[in-house]
């Protein structure tokens, strides 16, 4: 049986995001925001919901924190609700707002909890829209000047800043797919969109820098391994197609100063551009979007299996991928598979030299619930956890800068589109009574922060097995 020891001073954290857990949003000033509005569009939410309660974060802070410190975790790493600060998007700051996120911080520190702080998890201020959101240039100024009032605030005690988690899903789910907020289906207003979110990002760095004094000042992506399907050059494409559009589109404009020209040609085969010129891109956005950052926070789930549509099904048969078994899948839908993430730590290492890395969300939906004596036995998730630490492990071992890894997510909370019928809290949460009960893997979870270390398989369990 392996012992594998972490780094001393490894960052183990939860994460969370405000939207998703504080609830009271009509509360202490606080404005109207693109998922507010996003709620209300039927048939948007699967089970109907909104964040309107949540998980009462906001009024249960404190004992969201006393569990935190029962898990012994280090870091903890939230968003600020950008409405709370600036209800209308622009003009003067919501003091009430900033009080809150005040206190929040206060009392982490207090607890011995490093503070980390995203300053946008998808909440762009409704007001924003009738402009175009973030497919308009403006949204930019406005970004800033939010950084700007929040870091000012908040910069003298939160040393751990993100601009953006997980731009991709903003602008394509968001201004693509439509299955996010704002639930636009306009692939140009989409690439717009993730444009004005790097420079947002980028104009925003030494902003932070310069009111974050000694602080470290990054953004987050979510990436996904591409595998073709089968070692077709048809698959082979359909895989570097995913890579261009979905990884290399938000990190190669960051640390090379350039979208990746492949990536491009891909859509204006698609039709969403009309040439390689891109047409929201001025003189000098990509020099400010290459501000040098201090981290890259990484958020991993899983892997993508790609089987081309594009040449005949007898020419590439089976069109479809045959489906992981059941138990190798997550209420998501998504395929577990750990090296996944070591493989994306390392690629990511070699291609860009990234300061430092954080794995800054992780995690599974699985739907377990308390048994009779009250308990939440999801071992799945402590096997998920596990293979994925391990993963974090092995990519330390292959060299890759991995500062600390954050569990998505503390509490069960609101899952987008799904509502609340996806847990990924390692925290239950009964939504009616808002009781929270640490499930199993949290207490696992507190053990390899105690031990700075994971092992192969449980130690307890395997005792009872040889016994
Ligand atoms: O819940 C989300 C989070 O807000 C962003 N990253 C993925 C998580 C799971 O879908």
């Amino acid at each position: 049986m392996g012992h594998h020891p972490f780094p001393p001073g490894f960052l183990w954290g939860v994460a969370t995001s405000a939207f998703q857990i504080e609830g009271a949003t009509r509360d202490g000033g606080r404005g109207e925001s693109v998922w507010d509005r996003f709620c209300t569009q039927p048939g948007a939410i699967s089970d109907g919901s909104d964040g309107a309660r949540a998980c009462e974060h906001f009024s249960r802070y404190r004992e969201d924190i006393a569990l935190m410190r029962e898990l012994g975790v280090r870091s903890y790493r939230f968003s600020i609700g950008w409405t709370r600060v600036l209800p209308s998007g622009s003009g003067p700051v919501n003091e009430a707002g900033l009080a809150f996120y005040d206190r929040l911080v206060d009392a982490l520190l207090a607890a011995g909890i490093e503070p980390f702080a995203t300053l946008n998890h998808w909440d762009q201020p409704q007001a924003l829209m009738p402009a175009g959101g973030w497919a308009a240039r403006d949204s930019v100024d406005r970004f800033v000047e939010y950084a700007d009032a929040t870091s000012r605030r908040l910069g003298d005690r939160v040393k751990r800043w993100a601009t953006h988690n997980e731009p991709w899903c903003i602008a394509i789910l968001g201004y693509e797919n439509g299955m996010h907020a704002p639930g636009l289906k306009e692939p140009r207003k989409a690439l717009a969109a993730a444009h004005h979110l790097l420079l947002s990002h980028g104009r925003s760095v030494p902003v932070l820098r310069s009111n974050v004094k000694g602080g470290e000042i990054g953004l987050v992506v979510n990436l996904v391994p591409a595998h073709p399907a089968s070692p077709s050059e048809a698959d082979r494409t359909a895989a570097r197609e995913l890579d261009g559009s979905f990884n290399r589109w938000f990190l190669d404009p960051v640390f090379k100063g350039s979208y990746p020209a492949d990536a491009i040609d891909d859509r204006v085969a698609l039709g969403h551009l009309d040439s390689a010129d891109l047409p929201f891109v001025h003189a000098g956005d990509l020099a400010q979007i290459q501000a040098p950052i201090d981290f890259l926070g990484i958020n991993y789930y899983s892997r993508g299996i790609l089987r081309s549509t594009r040449v005949p099904e007898t020419e590439n048969a089976p069109r479809t991928i045959p489906a992981p078994p059941p138990e190798a899948m997550t209420d998501m839908g998504w395929e577990v598979y750990p090296d996944g993430l070591r493989e994306i730590l390392v690629r990511v290492h070699q291609d860009y030299a990234v300061k430092r890395l954080y794995v800054t969300e992780n995690g599974c939906a699985y739907s377990d619930g308390p048994d009779s004596s009250g308990r939440v036995a999801d071992v799945r998730r402590r096997e998920y956890l596990r293979g994925h630490l391990l993963a974090c492990k092995r990519a330390l071992d292959e060299g890759v800068p991995l500062g600390g890894y954050y569990q998505w997510s503390l509490l069960d909370n609101f899952e987008w589109q799904f509502g609340y019928s996806k847990r990924f809290g390692i925290v239950w949460v009964d939504f009616e009574t808002q009781q929270r009960i640490v499930k199993d893997s949290g207490l696992w979870y507190r053990d390899v922060i105690v031990a700075n270390a994971v092992d192969d398989e449980d130690t307890r369990e395997r005792a009872l097995r040889s016994a």
